[in-house]
């Protein structure tokens, strides 16, 4: 049997641009594989969201775990975890990398702030871990695997923490250097135009994935022909279940009931048949 670790590899080093999606719970990760896309990503911040937390880096690492192994088992598909900074220094690397690749989860990205970090969204400053202490992160968590194809992802936030191109490229090739398998690089500007420079500097040395959170408009194709291997929807599920849940909710209250919004909601019928109930039954028979 292939397992998450190659397949998640085989979707960063294939041609053709992949596509994850955020998944805060096995429900989700359920939805994302009905929806037909190629992987799973579980988002701090939905997760963070989903307990009602902000995205400051409260989750410990057994909490992720917990939530990473229901996303994982719910599907075939590959999952890449986001760790955040590491849970603490390279010690708490190599037991986040042991515990994770135990539970068959495909990989793991880390992302270089100091710890508590901030989600890369929120305004205010953002803080950067000291280059040659991250890139000794990344070494301890690709030393730490015991299996090959178990992904390390470096994230650089210097273009969201606003210390320009160069500084970002000078990062990225020290976690190269280091031994990530893959780059991701975040941007928060409202076009691609940050991440085009960093595609055409890198040349490809590792395989690049991108959050197109801000600059959602960034065709495809295009992504794919500049370079960019793995695009991930970060918290879309969770938006639009926000989103849905504040409308069903408001005209419940309003109405006085629930008639109005039968015909708007999930039928109970196509949970029983999301959570696969027949075959539950079959093996209780
Ligand atoms: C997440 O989804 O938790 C991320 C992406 O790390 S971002 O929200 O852009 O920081
Ligand atoms: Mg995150």
């Amino acid at each position: 049997m292939v397992s998450k670790a190659t397949r998640l590899r085989e979707l960063l080093e294939r041609r053709a641009l992949a596509r994850i999606v955020g998944s805060r719970d096995a429900l989700t990760a359920l939805l994302v594989e009905e929806a037909g896309f190629d992987g799973l990503w579980a988002s701090s911040f939905e997760i963070s969201a989903s307990r009602a937390l902000p995205d400051l880096g409260l989750l410990t690492m057994s909490e992720l775990l917990d939530a990473c192994s229901h996303v994982n088992q719910a599907t075939g598909l590959p999952l890449l975890a986001d760790c955040d900074t590491g849970f603490g220094g390279n010690i708490n690397v190599v037991r986040t990398v042991r515990q994770f690749e135990a539970a068959d989860i495909g990989g793991i990205c880390l992302e270089d702030k100091v710890f508590p970090k901030r989600n890369s969204f929120l305004g205010g400053g953002q803080n950067l871990e000291d280059a040659g202490e991250f890139a000794g992160r990344i070494q301890a968590a690709v030393r730490a695997r015991t299996t090959a194809d178990f992904t390390v992802v470096a994230r650089v936030e210097a273009l969201i923490a606003g210390a320009g191109l160069a500084e970002a490229l000078r990062r990225a090739h020290l976690y190269a250097d280091a031994g990530a398998d893959a780059i991701l690089m975040h941007s928060k500007k409202s076009t691609p135009i940050e991440i085009l420079e960093f595609l055409q500097a890198w040349q490809a040395r590792t395989p690049v994935v991108v959050v197109p959170t801000t600059y959602p408009h960034w065709d495809l194709a295009e992504a794919e022909a500049a370079g960019v291997s793995m695009v991930i929807y970060a918290n879309h599920a969770l938006r639009a279940s926000v989103s849905a849940m504040r409308d069903v909710l408001g005209e419940i209250r309003l109405q006085g009931g629930t008639g109005g919004v039968e015909d708007t909601i999930a039928p109970m019928k196509e949970l029983f048949g999301l959570t696969q109930v027949n075959r539950w039954e079959e093996w209780s028979a």
